[in-house]
């Protein structure tokens, strides 16, 4: 093990206390950029060729050149596990825009800056996932896919801080952000779930949302259990009179809401399908996935 973290950047390793980037970046000067967050479970890189892709269509979307394929990028992610020893735990890979000078214009900066940190992960407490979670419901709306397209997982982020904060000011840990119409979209940093009558719905990714890796996965995992899925729209009235509802995310997982804006949802308590879900997602991210090692 390193004695401390090592990170990459630029196509060098380096010591945590060593790695810098510029105040001059436009990542720092205007949120210019797209990152992933990644998860290894068991030596693996979990959905590894999808959080690849989804950085590569993020950048295309704001026409930010990677100055690696994806293959490099790829080995990147892998190496920088490697050197930290990492076997289970939480990779931020970012690009950003690169070092330019004070003006917006990105034609002022020839290099786009990529690094990517290897750490362990912090897990809402074990509790919640027993006990489920309460959620409330933003007054800050998810931004609209003509402004800024949250299928972009961008370095400007305020959109859903805001919302965190809205959260945390109410001692939820998440709060659901709605759609310019007051459709749901997704939490602040994951997507949302309800199931009813035995069917699990969830917004579809045309209200706003970003296309979240452990969303489809987990679409994936119920259609294999036989349970079905639809992507449709609905309303706070509908998360309010579900039997279940469940988030998920990178970080999260499958985690169970049990209450939101003090609305009791089913029983009060993680239900039957997300709890098989959880189940079923454990036991998929314990074998999916891009070998770290060798061997
Ligand atoms: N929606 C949004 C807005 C997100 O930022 C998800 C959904 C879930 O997507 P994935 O692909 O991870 O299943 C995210 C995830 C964190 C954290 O530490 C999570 C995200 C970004 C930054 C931090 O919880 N994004």
């Amino acid at each position: 093990m390193a004695d401390e973290m090592m990170i990459y950047i630029d196509g060098e390793y380096l010591k945590k206390s060593e790695a810098k980037i510029s105040v001059f970046d436009h990542g720092v000067l205007y949120g210019d950029g797209v990152f992933e967050g990644i998860r290894a479970y068991n030596g693996r890189i979990f959905k590894c060729k999808e959080h690849i892709d989804r950085i590569f269509a993020a950048a295309k979307a704001i026409m930010l050149e990677i100055p690696l394929t994806k293959e490099e990028l790829t080995e990147v992610v892998l190496e920088t596990c490697r050197r930290n020893d990492i076997k289970d735990g939480y990779i931020r890979l970012v690009i950003t825009r690169g070092t330019g000078d004070l003006g917006l214009s990105p034609t002022k900066c020839p290099k786009a800056t990529v690094f990517c940190i290897a750490a362990t992960i912090t897990l809402y407490p074990q509790e919640l996932y027993e006990k489920g979670m309460p959620v409330i419901t933003a007054t800050q709306r998810r931004n609209k896919a003509t402004i800024v397209d949250p299928q972009i997982k961008s370095l400007n982020y305020l959109n859903n801080i805001l919302a965190k904060i809205e959260a945390n000011r109410a001692g939820a840990p998440e709060a659901i952000m709605l759609n310019h119409d007051g459709i749901v979209a997704e939490c602040t940093g994951d997507n949302i779930f309800i199931i009813k009558d035995g069917v699990i719905y969830t917004p579809p990714i045309h209200v706003g949302i970003l296309d979240g890796i452990t969303r489809k996965a987990v679409i994936h995992l119920a259609k294999e259990l036989g349970m079905t899925v639809v992507e449709s729209e609905f309303t706070l009235f509908n998360v309010y009179n579900a039997d279940e509802c469940f988030l998920t995310g990178t970080a999260a997982e499958v985690i169970a809401v049990t209450s939101a804006d003090g609305r009791v949802i089913g029983d009060g308590v993680p239900g039957p399908v997300t709890k098989k879900l959880l189940e079923a997602f454990h036991g998929y991210a314990q074998h999916e996935g891009r070998a770290i090692y060798e061997g």
